[in-house]
């Protein structure tokens, strides 16, 4: 909206911020500010934790509290851009006259230099917070090597196979006890796939050249669903299986029932 007075007397730049937050339309865009940050908040804390899959391992909940804190730190940038335009779009009908042309923008030095600084600072926390998490990940592997059970994954068009060698079985259904870190090392027999076993919060590539290395470790007994997560060709949506993070007497039953033993 163009100010036709401002040229007049020539403002300071504090006269023309007052003059500028006191315009109907920046205070009416500042309360839609609010109103959908406070929305998007409140769905990062409240709605988002009751629509992720059931949280069953150390990492799902590492991952459900990266999806938190992201969702509540990008919640005023995507409130912002909504707020403008909310504010266009109740006040945006004016006749069919549209406004003159208001002075053209130059550029402006302090809104680009807080602006540079704020998503170089946002940059880096989602940068550093990731990295930790990743290096975690690492340490934890490393650490678990011992006590962990191993699983070797292979994908395949269109199946998962699980073969544990310490039990010397070969199944199509992921069994794991609970309480107990586990090391997959996954691989592809043909093109490449993605291995995601949805409740346990890890997900990686499986490659017909090189075996990838994921690690976690279950808190809770209940059913997983095994699916895969990277475009594999005509029946890529149906490549998916059970499994199910059961009592470490359970797991054993199962494995002794496969033909296996327990280690
Ligand atoms: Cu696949």
């Amino acid at each position: 909206m163009a100010d036709h007075n401002a040229e007049q007397l020539a403002p300071t730049p504090g006269e023309r911020a007052s003059t500028f937050f006191k315009r109907k339309d920046v205070v009416n865009t500042a309360i839609y500010f609010v109103l959908w940050t406070a929305l998007f908040v409140l769905l990062g804390t409240l709605f988002y934790p009751k629509w992720m899959p059931t949280i069953m391992s150390v990492e799902m909940k590492s991952a459900e509290k990266i999806m938190i804190w992201f969702t509540v730190i990008s919640a005023p940038i995507a409130a912002i851009v909504l707020a403008v335009a909310t504010n266009a779009f109740i006040n945006g009908h004016r006749g069919d006259t549209p406004p003159p042309d208001g002075p053209a923008v130059r550029t402006n030095g302090p809104v680009v230099a807080v602006w540079t600084i704020t998503s170089t600072v946002f940059a880096l926390v989602a940068i550093v917070w990731g990295l930790t998490e990743m290096n975690g990940q690492a340490v934890a592997a490393a650490k678990d090597a011992k006590s962990a059970i191993t699983v070797e994954v292979t994908g395949s068009q269109w199946l998962w196979t699980f073969k544990y060698p310490a039990q010397g079985i070969e199944t199509h259904e992921l069994n794991l006890p609970v309480d107990v870190p586990v090391i997959f090392n996954i691989r592809s027999a043909d093109v490449n796939h993605s291995f995601w076993p949805v409740q346990l919060g890890v997900k990686i590539d499986a490659n017909a050249q090189t075996t990838t290395v994921i690690h976690t470790t279950p808190t809770m007994v209940g059913p997983i669903d095994v699916k895969c997560a990277e475009l594999c060709g005509l029946y890529h949506a149906y490549m998916e299986t059970n499994g199910a993070v059961q009592s470490q007497s359970d797991f054993n039953a199962w494995v002794t029932a496969q033909g296996g033993h327990n280690a």
